[in-house]
């Protein structure tokens, strides 16, 4: 494969939900060895270190329930700036962080290709759908709320303008099995594509994916990845604050990880949710580091592969 020129970005995101742990997620991806495992395919990496949510003042959310609202708001501009500064450079792979930190990452990167004149697409490999927005939300946790925000659903007043809204029927949702009733009616009535744990069970995985990758390449677009730990089985990934059973395995991780690889499609990757004061010697943070591998190229053999490119 083609090497790149990755771009490591610290988001010590943790203020999505009550549960802190994910800030020590940039450090614990370094001491994994993500940059090494890098190099060692051949590709070049920049590790930028850590950012810092600029610091905004906003008014008080109509929901009381709502966590951190100004430090979220503060992280959604500061990582969808870096996120526009990276893509003409290279690879950029997020470092998290909660998922609330793609609100910043997928914004930012859907304002780039737009620049670029390019189809914007995401693939969220995640056990939950995220599209709540700031009044949906029954937990008040913001990192059940990013895809609301890039889909450009009300309530996000207090939030930057949203440079371009990702198209519903752009985005690819992968391993659901946890979706709150509010979510649900949006998601029932709309484009995203849904592909919870039972059909991946009846059908496998690789066939929706490959169907979703195909309308991907079939417009030359960019594909953002965006992998939450909670995708994978808690079996084989326990650093996560809400585990929910039934999960993707590491052979259906490496898989998909894989495809993505061969496609040539993906511009851009979030690794989310990891929280290292919950793990077991490392493991999570390792796996997650083999996914990147994966995406990035790593195989057992070389095989004839399908590529757009
Ligand atoms: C639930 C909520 C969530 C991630 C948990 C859970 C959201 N729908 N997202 N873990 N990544 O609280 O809104
Ligand atoms: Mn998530
Ligand atoms: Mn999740
Ligand atoms: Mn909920």
């Amino acid at each position: 494969m083609t090497q790149k020129h990755c771009i490591l970005i610290g988001a010590p995101v943790d203020c999505g939900k009550r549960r802190r742990g994910c800030l020590m997620g940039p450090d614990a991806y370094r001491t994994a060895g993500l940059a090494e495992a890098i190099t060692a395919l051949g590709h070049s990496v920049h590790d930028w270190g850590n950012l810092a949510p600029a610091q905004v003042e906003v008014a008080e959310a109509r929901n009381p329930l709502v966590w951190k609202l100004a430090e979220n708001v503060g992280w959604t501009q500061t990582l969808m700036e870096a996120a526009q500064k990276a893509a003409p450079q290279g690879f950029p792979i997020f470092m998290g962080g909660d998922h609330a930190l793609a609100a910043g990452t997928v914004a930012g990167m859907a304002a780039h290709a737009q620049a670029a004149g390019r189809p914007f697409f995401a693939l969220w490999l995640d056990a939950h759908s995220d599209i709540h927005t700031p009044d949906t939300t029954d937990s008040g946790n913001l990192h059940g709320t990013p895809v609301g925000y890039v889909t450009g659903r009300r309530g996000f007043d207090a939030f930057p303008p949203l440079p371009v809204r990702v198209e519903p029927a752009n985005i690819c949702m992968i391993g659901l099995r946890s979706v709150d009733t509010a979510e649900h009616e949006i998601l029932a009535r709309g484009d995203v594509e849904l592909v919870d744990m039972r059909r991946i069970d009846e059908e496998g995985i690789s066939a929706p994916l490959q169907a979703f990758l195909d309308r991907v390449a079939a417009v030359d677009g960019m594909l953002h990845v965006s992998l939450d730990v909670d995708f994978l089985d808690p079996s084989v990934a326990p650093a996560v604050g809400t585990t929910v059973p039934g999960g993707a395995t590491v052979r259906e991780g490496h898989l998909v990880m894989e495809m993505l690889s061969d496609s040539g499609l993906v511009t851009s990757l979030d690794l989310v949710e990891l929280n290292p004061f919950l793990d077991d010697r490392g493991k999570t943070a390792n796996l997650m580091v083999d996914l990147t591998a994966s995406l990035l190229g790593r195989r057992v053999f070389d095989r004839p592969t399908r590529s757009y490119k």
